[in-house]
């Protein structure tokens, strides 16, 4: 038992037992692999735990264990009610824990408190909220053929889903995903990133408080390679839903066709943010600066490539790097006026340090940022939020994927060449287009190829709106009415009134 919880101090002075082992049947268990991972605090490379790190041996007895709670009465026959009413049960466990979750979170990952403690937790909160209430609201069709034959649907739950979830959102994106599939009745083997693993362990310690019967939610750590793999071609995984890279989503597409898995995936972006010379530039300026610079530009749908209408391009510019000045205070994510905490690991700072130095050499202008940030004392791995304008549609920066306090900006001309530009990459995940003229704005919005468009904001999801991507941006959509369908299969029932 001891090495199954530790007693931690985070730096902020609260004290919790973090638990540190495997989470199968409603328990903590040692890894059988014998393989455990140290979680980095970001902000001062400090090691805060060792967590225990799931095989395949582990995820084979999660997944019969979720098998085995999908089939039994308990939870297969459960009123649709009562089963909603265990969702809202932990929505209101995690109210109770909301400053523990959130410190966990920011002592993990990095990211600011008071951002980790109203939008991390409060999403965590309203999708459980928010699935709790359909899942009696769920139901199939009736279809009236001819008198010989009565049919309806049923909207069954998949079975056992595999889910696999990154870092930059860990208990978000951990509601995200279970919300939809506990609410339509399946039962779940989550895996958090490696990275980030505690956050959602400490989260699982409230579910056998709900009331969900064992077996129900597993929640394993471990390596993507090992554990999400393993999780990804188990045969008797019935669906994956992965969010994470688009590299790795390929990958999971080709793993679970082993037994032709049903997948959803939401994986990378570029996404175009166009300012139009009627826009509010004030208003577009504050957007187009959170909707890139907030979680440490550790955003799938950050609109990291802002297209600006040549007429108030300098002006912008000048407004932009003024908004960087001003708002993106950097240190300590405990501290209550930090904007902006570190980059999630060293791998990650490296990679978007990579990025500056490929703007630099592609020749594009470096109007701010492009250097670390260092701590007070030299640690962390902290990045200046970085502009660079004057950039080329054929430059590395303004087509890959950056995922850091990172955005590259260009001038055009007229609607025709923005639509175009917008749409001339290879994702499809958000966009955002500023102006006064709603013509306009609803035009530009039906042909960007993207799962959202904000027309006059930027990054400004909701739970109760779909959310997912096009192109290869994903597949399938989470949130919303919409989040709930992939986690059902229709079920046709036939009935022969014929008596023959
Ligand atoms: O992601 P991975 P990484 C993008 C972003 C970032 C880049 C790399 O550009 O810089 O991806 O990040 C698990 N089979 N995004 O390498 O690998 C892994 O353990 C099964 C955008 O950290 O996609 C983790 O749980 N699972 C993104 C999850 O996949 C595997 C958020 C995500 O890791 C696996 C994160 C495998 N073979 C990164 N390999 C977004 N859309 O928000 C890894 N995993």
């Amino acid at each position: 038992m001891s090495d199954l919880f530790v007693d931690l101090t985070a730096p902020n002075g609260r004290k919790y037992k973090q638990p540190v082992g495997l989470f199968i049947n409603n328990e903590f268990v040692k890894a059988e692999s014998g393989q455990k991972i140290t979680t980095i605090n970001p902000t001062d490379e400090t090691e805060i735990a060792t967590v225990h790190a799931a095989g395949s041996g582990d995820v084979d007895v999660a997944v019969k264990a979720a098998r085995k709670a999908f089939k039994d009465p308990s939870w297969r026959d459960l009123d649709t009610s009562v089963r909603g009413g265990l969702l809202l049960k932990l929505a209101a466990l995690v109210e109770e824990h909301a400053e523990t979750l959130a410190t966990i979170e920011t002592w993990d990952n990095g990211k600011p408190y008071s951002v980790a403690l109203a939008d991390d937790v409060g999403e965590v909160i309203n999708v459980l909220r928010y699935y709790g209430g359909w899942s009696d609201k769920i139901h199939g069709q009736v279809f009236d053929t001819s008198p010989a034959k009565f049919s309806y649907t049923i909207r069954a739950p998949v079975g056992v889903c595999g889910q696999i979830i990154p870092w930059n959102y860990p208990l978000a994106m951990a509601a995200w995903k279970l919300g939809p599939a506990l609410a339509c009745g399946n039962t779940v083997v989550l895996k958090p990133a490696e990275q980030t693993p505690l956050s959602v362990l400490y989260l699982a310690t409230l579910i056998p408080q709900a009331g969900f019967p064992p077996g129900v939610i597993n929640i394993l750590n471990g390596y993507g390679r090992e554990a999400g793999a393993a999780i990804a071609t188990h045969p008797n995984v019935d669906k994956i839903a992965f969010t994470g890279s688009t590299a790795t989503g390929r990958e999971i597409m080709k793993l679970a066709s082993v037994n032709m898995k049903d997948i959803t995936l939401e994986t990378g972006g570029k996404s175009p943010l166009i300012v139009f010379d009627d826009a509010n530039l004030q208003q577009a300026v504050k957007w187009a600066h959170s909707g890139v610079m907030s979680n440490m530009g550790q955003i799938c749908t950050a609109t990291s490539r802002i297209l600006i209408q040549d007429a108030v391009y300098d002006k912008f510019v000048k407004m932009y790097e003024e908004q960087v000045k001003s708002v993106s205070k950097i240190g300590d994510p405990f501290k209550d006026d930090t904007y902006q905490g570190p980059q999630i690991t060293k791998a990650q700072y490296e990679r978007v340090l990579g990025y500056i130095e490929a703007g630099k050499k592609e020749g594009a202008t470096l109007a701010t940022g492009g250097v670390p940030h260092k701590d007070v004392n030299g640690k962390g791995f902290f990045i200046e939020p970085t502009v660079f304008t004057n950039v080329k549609d054929n430059m590395t920066i303004y087509r890959e994927e950056v995922f850091g306090p990172f955005v590259v900006m260009s001038k055009f001309k007229t609607e025709e060449e923005a639509i175009d530009r917008a749409n001339d990459t290879t994702y499809g995940l958000g966009s955002a287009v500023f102006t006064q003229d709603i013509t306009r704005a609803h035009r530009v919005a039906r042909r960007i190829e993207s799962g959202t468009v904000w027309i006059n904001s930027s990054n400004d999801s909701d739970f109760r709106i779909p959310f997912g991507g096009v192109k290869q941006s994903g597949i399938g959509r989470e949130l919303g009415e919409a989040g709930l369908a992939p986690y059902t299969t229709a079920k046709a029932i036939h009935v022969n009134l014929t008596g023959h």
